[in-house]
């Protein structure tokens, strides 16, 4: 089945056996790489999708002045007219979602539904980016001098460096990609290397869009390895910010290379994410949301629910719920209809899982359920495991990590003070959230004292955050922000305004500066 589907997917996508690794966007774009071929294995089965020739330093090159020759151009095209083109990319997605889809489910294991739902969010943000490209609103403000005029206006940066994680590959892309593009920049996407198909089949999806509107170079494409792509593109001063998703450790790389030339990193990093469920609370919506946060995705979101903060008095209750629950999530093909947990990504993921919990129960936490390596009929080089719980403290060195996979942390408390505090008590501050239908402790949650991380819900689980709001977190989460709001106003470059259209030159701050027979 697997097979037919590969087939059928890379048709319709445009994917061959073997691709070129640096594309400028359009049909013509695709520059004839030379570096090492880089092999797409899926992790349902283990097999060969595709591959792909790798760019070299020279490559990277002549991508790049093929992105500075596009941003010469497309800076100067008027806002609204840019939302036009992501409008057009908005319809292929669509025409293309079901395919794109598939692709994402071949290559990440994450299940179908989940696989739609990605491209369902690139969607949303490229309708959210039309909208944009009419409201880049600076402010306007009154100047203290007479005949004095103050305004600030917001420009296109430049090229905009986009580094993704494996886990969204697309929609990831969109949020940074659609929304730099009406704001007038060119991007430069390098894919992980763990999903480069998926990056191939966007540039190949929107590649009718970028012919029809002549503009080659806006979106551009790189894959390629550390030395010859990863390490010119954060050196590159002609990029004036990076855009980055994945874990801390990369991200500190990433920061720390790109802060040494004084550009600016947006930072999407690791998360430890938890939910406090309080003993007045909707148990049966508490149980469904920590079973999306913990098990969706195989527990590969940054977003995923690592750790139950749980009242003391409902614990046992929860738990038995909870792992009744877990007996029966169908784990196995993501293909498959029924199937709520696909693979990990790797057999480095499923090893890395197995290291966290022995090193958990070593540390003096108990494993209540599951924790195995699993092998399915007929998919055994996938890395599929059943999802762990393990009843634990949030001082333990392993409970203050991320650990990217399906491991959930059951934590008790008595009072919600220290809930909270255990809740912030961690390296990460992206998402979380409360359970309760106290308006006192909801509140308490969502206030200065409260949750310390970038994202703070009530009863609604930690993952699954829809597009419009801003997306990012605190401390070692990296502080950035994406997607929707305001964090637009990253991808371009504020200026103030002022002019002067009286006779005099009075002077800021009522300085005197006269020089006789020059001065009024
Ligand atoms: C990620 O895991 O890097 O909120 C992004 C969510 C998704 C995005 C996750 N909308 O879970």
């Amino acid at each position: 089945m697997e097979q037919r589907i590969i087939e059928s997917v890379l048709k319709d996508l445009g994917i061959k056996n073997k691709n070129y690794g640096a594309n400028s966007g359009s049909s013509t774009g695709w520059i004839k790489t030379g570096g090492k071929e880089l092999v797409s294995y899926s992790p349902i089965s283990g097999q060969p999708i595709a591959s792909i020739v790798q760019a070299t330093r020279s490559n990277y090159d002549a991508i790049m002045t093929r992105a500075k020759t596009g941003f010469e151009k497309f800076r100067m095209m008027p806002a609204p007219e840019r939302g036009q083109i992501v409008r057009d990319i908005a319809t292929v997605l669509r025409e293309k979602k079901e395919a794109l889809g598939a692709l994402i489910t071949l290559e990440t294991g994450k299940i179908k539904s989940e696989g739609q739902g990605e491209v369902q969010e690139m969607i949303d943000i490229a309708d959210f980016s039309v909208g944009l490209s009419r409201q880049l609103h600076g402010l306007t403000m009154h100047s203290e001098r007479p005949f004095h005029r103050m305004y600030e206006q917001w420009h296109p940066l430049g090229i905009v460096g986009i580094i993704t994680a494996f886990n969204f590959p697309a929609a990831v892309w969109s949020w940074n990609a659609l929304i730099a593009a009406v704001c007038g920049d060119v991007i430069l996407f390098k894919p992980s290397s763990k999903t480069p198909l998926t990056a191939i089949a966007i540039q190949n999806c929107i590649a009718p869009v970028v012919d029809k509107y002549d503009i080659d170079g806006v979106f551009n494409l790189i894959i390629g390895e550390r030395a010859e792509v990863g390490d010119p593109l954060l050196n590159d001063s002609r990029i004036p910010l990076i855009s980055a998703t994945g874990s801390t450790a990369m991200g500190k790389k990433v920061a720390t290379q790109v802060a040494a030339r004084l550009g600016r990193s947006l930072l999407e990093l690791g998360g430890n994410n938890a939910i406090i469920i309080t003993k007045d609370c909707n148990l049966e919506m508490a149980l469904r949301a920590t079973l999306f946060g913990a098990v969706g995705t195989a527990g590969q979101r940054c977003t995923s629910t690592r750790r139950i903060i749980i009242h003391t008095a409902i614990k046992e209750q929860f738990l038995t719920l909870l792992i009744k629950a877990y007996e029966q999530i169908k784990i196995g093909d993501p293909l498959k209809d029924d199937t709520l947990m696909g693979p990990l990504i790797d057999s480095q993921a499923q090893a890395n899982m197995m290291q966290a919990i022995e090193t958990a129960v070593k540390q003096g936490a108990k494993l209540v359920y599951g924790g195995t390596r699993l092998k399915i009929p007929g998919l055994e080089q996938g890395s599929y495991v059943t999802p762990a719980i393990v009843e634990a403290a949030n001082h333990y060195p392993i409970v203050q990590e991320e650990t990217f996979a399906p491991i959930l942390y059951i934590i008790e408390y008595k009072e919600l003070e220290d809930a909270v505090r255990m809740h912030n008590d961690v390296p990460q501050g992206l998402s979380s959230s409360i359970f309760t239908d106290s308006i006192k402790d909801q509140e308490l949650f969502l206030s200065h004292k409260g949750s310390d991380c970038g994202i703070a819900n009530v009863n609604i689980g930690t993952s699954g955050a829809e597009i419009g709001g801003a997306f990012g977190g605190e401390k070692e989460t990296g502080g950035g922000r994406e997607s929707g709001s305001d964090a637009w106003k990253n991808y371009m470059r504020r200026q103030t305004n002022t002019i002067n259209w009286g006779e005099n030159l009075p002077l800021a701050q009522g300085i005197v500066f006269n020089i006789k027979g020059v001065q009024k």
